[in-house]
This record gives C-alpha cells, structure tokens and sequence, in this order.
C-alpha cells in the first residue's frame, strides 16, 4: 500500500508528516505553489493500481509453471471469463489483451463501416478504435450534468453513411441506454458500449454487458478491475461471441484451419491470475472507493465553485473516479487548480481534456468539430479527476480536501 507520511487535520489546520519533518498548512502561505515543501513525499495518483493478494497470485503463477500452458485460452482465462459473465449476468465474455483491441474486434465482428457516432469527451482509445480500421467517428455532444452522449445530439449527427453508435458509460455511469437503443432502432444503426469505466455498474437496476449489441470492458492497471493489460467483450449474442473468439486467434478454428480474417487479441493467463486474485476483492474495493467517495463530499461541502459528481445509489457503481467540477465562484481556474496540487505531488488529472475532437488525428479532419460541441467544450475545461480507492488513505483525503478548501480562501 502506499504510505503517505502519516496525516491528520483539524479543521483549518492540517498536519502533515514527513518522517521526522512536519508541515502544518494553515494558509496559503504553507502551500507548495508559494515556496513551501509539497504535503507529500511520494505523489499520489489517479489509477494507482488495484493489486490484490500477491501470495494468492503466486499460487495461479505456480499452476502456470505446472501446466507449461501461458496463454492460447488458457484455463485461467476460461475461468476469469466465466467468473465475469456471471458477475454481469450475461452469457459471454471473450476475454482480450486490452480494452482497445476490444473494442476493435467488437467493432470489426459488427461490420461497422463509414461513419459511427461517439462522443468527443471520452478517452482517446474510443474514437482511434474506429480511426484505426478506417471508419470515421462522428462526434456528437454530451449532457453536461451526466457527462454521457446527449441524445438528441446523436440524432443530428445521423447522415446516410452512419452506420453505428458507440455508447460510453464514462466514470462507470450508464449512458443514456433507452434512448440510444430507440435512435438505433429507428434508423436501424448497430450500438455497442464502451464500457471500459463500467465492471460492475448496473442500469435500471440490470448490471452492464447485456446492452446494445455488447459491451467492452477494460482492465488496465488503472482500471477497478485490472488484469495488468486486459480487457473482454460481453454480450447475449451467441454468434457474436464466436466471430470474436475466432478473430481474437487469427481466425483459426482448428490446427491448420483458418476460417475468419483475425488478428491477436488473446490474453494471457498471467493477466488472468492477477484478474481471478482480484475478482476475490470486488466487494472489498468497491467499499473502500465508496467510503472515499463520500469523504471527498463531505469534505468538499459547501467550497464555493466546487462539485463532486454525484453517483446514483439506485444502481450498482464501483465508484472508481472521484470528478469535481469547477466552476466560476471557486478563485482559481481549473488549470492553475491542477498546477497548485501537482505543485503537492497530488497528481490530479484533466481528463479527458480537450476532448478527441481537438486531438491532432480528428483535428485534422474536423478543425470546426467545436462548434457542434459546446457542453462537451466546457465540461472538459471544468472537469478534475482526483485520486482516490485502495492506495488513498482517509488521511490523505482529509489533507488533499483541506488544501483545495484552502485554495478556495475558505479554510477556518
Ligand atoms: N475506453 C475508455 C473510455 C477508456 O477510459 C479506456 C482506457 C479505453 C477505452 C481503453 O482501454 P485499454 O486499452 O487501456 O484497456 C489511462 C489508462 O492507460 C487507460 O487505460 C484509461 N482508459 C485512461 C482513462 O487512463 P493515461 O494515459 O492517463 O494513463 P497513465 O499511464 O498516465 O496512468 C495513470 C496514472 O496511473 C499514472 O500517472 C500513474 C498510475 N499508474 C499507472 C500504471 C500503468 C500506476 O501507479 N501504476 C501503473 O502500473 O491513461
């Protein structure tokens, strides 16, 4: 675990300590941007890895040494791909390498093509998917309160070479799901969802995986559920899943028998020993990153200018991103925010600034692609993702809050 220097706060003084030196914070004057010494020694990220029980990891690494047998739908694979299924109450996961071959396998298998409509506000991976495999994704904009694609923004960017509708369910918020399904309906457009942020999220009450045509998970280290690099496809879709577990193995259905246009998408059975360690954690974790959640609320409370992104309790979350937004009433942009708690080796991130669309790739092709999205324009000049889950302590929450109070000119 990571080991901040032991942190206490009282109020409108914290109390830092760094082995033997201490740094009390009791005004602007003690912070870091203004010549003192950073609140922590080691700096604190956004996505420090989930890593469960590293003797029972040893265990799943002496089975591989065992059977000789590292990767090739492993039986370590099969079981992690089971134990997923079930959890998300689906009947397939087609385990893969990583969330963005994921994606673009379940892309390929659903013959997508010209253009498809994602959002802007998501990460890079979603849109280069398509990119990749020479479709073009269509930016639409997003609801600024749920930072999910706006529906009627989807509608107007339909044209007759759309042939599709990536979903993202971002921070492991469900995207609008009824209504993307009614507009793919109507125009008779395929849907999938970028689930990457989602493992274990509920919609309406049903878990995530079942929706659209499938679902695609990520489980990169930063990710709630990591399997070091990883990541799978859930759906319902029987012949779906088969397509993707033939193109996930270059097509191959037997030794010398190459039935499916391929590429290799497998994941190894190491990955799937460190995601079946973890699976034992699911409950563990998402407890610890709810209780930090509704730290951070607590202690944000009433700082002017300052919102933490709620989550509904009427689903099932993970609570893995911790968002704030900041808005006009707090002193200091959002930028020179960020600048101030780096300055605390607090590595808050500005995901997913500037939105795809202003990324050099999709600026090139759409350089006025802004004008179509003011939310998603402002949401990602608003947004900051603070670290938080397992390797945060309650500590660190209390003196990380205590500075932004402070910054806020709120403090005492
Ligand atoms: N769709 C969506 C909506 C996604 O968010 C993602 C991935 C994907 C698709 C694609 O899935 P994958 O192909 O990745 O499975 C990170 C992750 O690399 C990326 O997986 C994730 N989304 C995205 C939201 O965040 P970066 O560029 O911010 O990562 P990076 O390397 O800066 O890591 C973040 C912090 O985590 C670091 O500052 C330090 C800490 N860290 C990281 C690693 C790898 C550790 O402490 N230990 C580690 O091992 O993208």
């Amino acid at each position: 675990m990571r080991r901040s220097k032991a942190v206490s706060g009282d109020g409108s003084t914290i109390v830092i300590e760094f082995g033997t030196r201490m740094k009390s914070i009791k005004s602007a004057q003690d912070l870091a941007i203004n010549g003192a010494q950073p609140a922590f020694v080691e700096t604190l990220h956004v996505g420090s890895p989930n890593l469960g029980s590293r003797s029972a990891l040893d265990k799943y690494i002496d089975g591989i040494y065992d059977r000789c047998w590292v990767t090739n739908n492993g039986p370590l694979v099969q079981e992690l791909e089971a134990k997923i299924a079930s959890h998300h109450e689906v009947s397939h996961c087609v385990a893969m390498s990583n969330g963005t071959i994921a994606l673009e396998i379940a892309i390929r298998a659903l013959e997508l093509n010209g253009e498809v409509i994602v959002p802007s506000y998501t990460f890079i991976a979603t849109a280069h998917a398509l990119h990749w495999q020479a479709i073009t994704p269509v930016f639409a904009d997003i609801n600024p309160a749920t930072h999910n694609l706006d529906p009627a923004a989807v509608r107007r960017m339909i044209t007759p070479n759309t042939t599709g509708i990536i979903g993202v369910h971002l921070w492991g918020r469900s995207a609008p799901i009824d209504e993307l399904e009614a507009i793919a309906q109507e125009y008779k457009l395929k849907l999938l969802f970028d689930a990457a942020h989602a493992f274990g999220c509920s919609h309406n009450g049903a878990m995530v995986g079942r929706f659209g045509s499938c679902e695609v998970l990520s489980f990169h280290a930063t990710k709630f559920f990591s399997t070091f690099e990883g990541g799978a496809v859930l759906t319902n879709d029987d012949d779906l899943a088969e397509k993707m577990r033939l193109m996930r193995n270059f097509g191959f259905a037997g030794l010398d028998n190459v039935i499916h246009p391929g590429t290799n998408g497998k994941m190894n059975e190491i990955s799937a020993a460190m995601g079946l360690v973890n699976f034992e954690s699911l409950d563990q974790m998402t407890r610890i990153n709810r209780e930090k959640y509704e730290l951070y609320c607590e202690r944000l409370a009433g700082i002017p200018g300052i919102s933490v992104l709620p989550y509904d309790y009427t689903n099932k979350n993970n609570f893995q991103y911790l968002v704030l937004e900041i808005g006009e009433d707090y002193p200091m942009a959002r930028d020179e925010l960020i600048q101030a708690l780096h300055a605390e080796n607090i590595r808050a991130r500005r995901y997913f600034w500037p939105g795809c669309h202003n990324m050099k790739p999709y600026k090139d092709i759409y350089p006025h692609a802004g004008l179509l999205l003011p939310n998603t324009m402002q949401v990602a000049d608003r947004v900051v993702v603070m670290p938080t889950g397992t390797s945060i302590s309650a500590e660190q929450i209390e003196v990380i809050t205590g500075i932004v109070r402070i910054l806020a000119g709120t403090a005492g």
